[in-house]
């Protein structure tokens, strides 16, 4: 991990899955993610469209699951969230898991809230680049909000905002 240039102001895209949707996990879900000290400064509920998949999901549209992949997540309206913060891309991976959520580490989301590849609650951008894309992808400009929190001044110490 190294810290990136844009300081506090690094932002990352979540998504909350359909099976997190339907297993009521939305506030589980958002909660972590706050008490880990991030900024939420975008957050929807929205259906996802095959265009939308295809271009987010690029990487996967040759592969043999992508069918299945693309209809689970057009299942149940998805709720998407940008958080901000200090190396916020790796720290979202962190608090997620990883993918294989049976593998995924106790503590994280994955790890003590899933057992699937495919139902592991959420995605997170796995890059500050990719993440750049994913927001834009998601919102619009005037859906994301510049604001001042007050416990920014206990999450980070004063040299690292
Ligand atoms: P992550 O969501 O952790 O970034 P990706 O981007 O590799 O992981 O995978 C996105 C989604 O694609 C997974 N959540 C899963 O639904 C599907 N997927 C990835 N790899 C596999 C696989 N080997 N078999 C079935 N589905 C997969």
């Amino acid at each position: 991990m190294s810290l990136n240039m844009k300081g506090i102001k690094e932002k990352s895209l979540i998504i909350v899955k359909p099976d997190g949707i339907q297993r009521g996990l939305i506030g589980e879900v958002i909660g972590r993610f706050e008490n880990k000290g991030l900024k939420i400064v975008g957050l929807k509920m929205m259906s996802l469209d095959e265009v939308v998949l295809r271009e987010h999901y690029a990487h996967h549209v040759d592969k043999p699951f992508f069918k299945s992949l693309a209809n689970f997540m057009q299942s149940s309206p998805v709720i998407v969230l940008c958080v901000e913060g200090l190396n916020v891309v790796d720290a979202v991976r962190l608090v997620c898991g990883v993918t294989k959520a049976y593998a995924a580490d106790p503590g994280s989301i994955r790890g003590d809230l899933a057992m699937s590849t495919a139902c592991n609650v959420v995605h997170a951008s796995d890059s500050v680049e990719n993440a750049e894309k994913e927001v834009k992808r998601f919102f619009k400009e005037d859906e994301l909000f510049d604001y001042d929190k007050a416990e920014y001044m206990h999450v980070y110490a004063e040299d690292e905002r």
